[in-house]
């Protein structure tokens, strides 16, 4: 009853504050309710939230540049043959070092999908590596999750190395690495030196070097970003906060900002959009502890900033921000594309409200929108199947069922790409979309689509009806379901995470 009247509750202010005017795709998604009014302060990351990357341009050259390091640290020639495959990867995956297999997990760290090169592994294949199909996710050592966009050229690169020394028939293959004459290469070791690669680009500044050569190749440029800013600025504090050196962010935010103005318009400083810049942030020490402060000397001081000499800082901590700004954690709205760097540790540590960048939700909403009776069908059978183990507990579903949904999930894990959704599998969530769910209190796949909401707006989350998010396939694996959690389901809700948010309704 507590849960219909929520439900009903929701529907009533929902009237109210209606986001039906704003496009699907447009959409920012709500998990906490957050009133945009009493958001004092505005913070961006800068790579991958406001300078969006080109893909896969961005990450082909990135990609190739590990590559070629490979090779010239005595990896074979043969490796230089192969070339990034945008559709083979998907953010969030983990790297098992010890069988040198990619693992797509939900948040319990069962199975979703499994892949040892570009080989993708059967039921009875992973069965034969992982007992139930489950891996100890707190095993850090042997584990490590693949969950920045910088991170899927790596993925790339390691399953490229797994493809290679599988089929070379030099290389005899071995549980836990190849043997070429006397010597003995682990799965591990090909993770680290594919770590030592990517450290190397990033480190060496060679990744960043190609990138400010060919700006208009790398990057894309919203023109609607100084808009953003601009209003921003009007109603509140501005900051940056960027793990990226001095010389980049300058190269990249005058680019985004100063080249962006329509033709005739005055020249704005790209400074000038923002009451603190902080750069080399080194996140997530920056929420932490951090780092000693300083104070980027060589620069002529943008007369603009309000802060006067402080405006323009090297390392630091997020509490010389809140300082700085005069405003306390709760202020401030944080936006970063980075689940562990700018938002677990923002929210956990400092209180701050979180919004998280997620570029591939252009994609995902696409393909929920072009596949929308799959998913229907899928939900038809797997309300279907819950319906018979409430009536039936303990009872085996007819095979056909099974299968169909078996078949269901693949097609629909194909129309994302070969390792299929970010977010889910079939209908079962990933490791990524439960941690976004837990850390990030509103998300979408830009920063932009801020524009399409007034400043005052009350993001309103769902109700949950239950403690056991998402109501409706927890019951369902578990064998038994309440009717509670069936009304739950009914509720038109804009979450794009949930199960409900399948129904088309949604929509229109
Ligand atoms: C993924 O990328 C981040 C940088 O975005 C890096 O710090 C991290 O080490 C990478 N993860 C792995 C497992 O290599
Ligand atoms: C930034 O660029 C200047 C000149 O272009 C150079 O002298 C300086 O060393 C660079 N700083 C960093 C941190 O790369
Ligand atoms: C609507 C929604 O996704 N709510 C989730 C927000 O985050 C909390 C904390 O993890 C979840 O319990 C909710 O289900
Ligand atoms: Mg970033």
């Amino acid at each position: 009853i507590a849960c219909a009247q929520t439900t009903h509750l929701f529907l009533l202010m929902r009237l109210q504050t209606s986001a039906e005017f704003v496009m699907f795709d447009h959409r920012v998604f709500v998990n906490r309710s957050l009133t945009l009014e009493n958001i004092k302060c505005y913070g961006f990351d800068m790579d991958y939230t406001l300078a969006t990357y080109k893909s896969p341009d961005y990450e082909s050259l990135g990609f190739e540049l590990m590559r070629d390091r490979m090779v010239s640290v005595g990896y074979p020639h043969e490796l230089l043959r192969y070339t990034y495959d945008p559709s083979f990867p998907t953010r969030g995956l983990v790297i098992d070092t010890i069988y040198g297999n990619l693992l797509k997990v939900d948040a319990n760290g069962n199975i979703l999908v499994c892949s040892h090169g570009f080989h993708f592994l059967k039921g009875d294949q992973i069965h034969s590596y992982y007992p139930n199909k489950f891996i100890q996710r707190d095993d850090t050592d042997r584990f490590y999750i693949l969950n920045t966009l910088f991170n899927l050229s790596e993925t790339y690169l390691y399953a490229c190395l797994v493809d290679f020394f599988t089929r070379c028939t030099r290389y005899t293959n071995l549980l836990k690495g190849y043997q070429h004459g006397d010597l003995f290469m682990s799965f591990r070791s090909m993770f680290q030196d594919v770590r030592d690669a990517m450290d190397f680009i990033h480190d060496t500044g060679v990744l960043k070097e190609q990138t400010i050569k060919n700006l208009d190749k790398y990057l894309s440029r919203d023109p609607q970003l100084p808009q953003l800013l601009t209003r921003i600025k009007e109603i509140a504090k501005v900051f940056l906060a960027t793990n990226s050196d001095y010389n980049y962010t300058e190269a990249i935010m005058t680019y985004l900002l100063e080249h962006n103005n329509k033709p005739g318009s005055e020249i704005k400083s790209w400074r000038s959009f923002f009451d603190l810049i902080v750069v080399d942030t080194r996140k997530p020490l920056f929420f932490a502890e951090g780092t000693v402060l300083r104070q980027v000397l060589t620069l002529r001081l943008n007369p603009t900033c309000m802060l006067a000499d402080l405006c323009f800082l090297a390392a630091g901590s997020s509490d010389i921000v809140c300082d700085l700004l005069d405003v306390k954690g709760k202020d401030i709205l944080y936006i970063g594309d980075h689940i562990f760097g700018d938002i677990l540790k923002s929210k956990k540590r400092q209180g701050w409200k979180t919004f998280l960048v997620v570029p591939e939700l252009a994609k995902e909403l696409q393909v929920w929108e072009e596949k929308k009776n799959l998913f229907e069908e899928m939900k038809h059978l797997e309300s279907f199947l819950a319906e018979f183990y409430k009536l039936c507990p303990g009872c085996v579903a007819d095979v056909p069922v099974g299968l169909c949904l078996q078949v269901l999930t693949y097609r629909l894990d194909m129309s994302y790409g070969q390792m299929g959704s970010l977010l889910r599998s079939g209908s079962r969530q990933t490791l990524f979309a439960s941690q976004l769910m837990r850390y990030a209190d509103l998300y979408s796949s830009t920063c932009i689509n801020l524009l399409h909401y007034p400043f005052n707006y009350l993001f309103m989350a769902p109700p949950t009806c239950t403690q056991r998010p998402p109501v409706f396939f927890h019951s369902f694996h578990s064998g038994h379901s309440s009717s509670h959690s069936f009304r739950c389901l009914t509720r038109p809700l804009p979450t794009l995470l949930h199960q409900s948010s399948l129904s088309p309704t949604i929509l229109s």
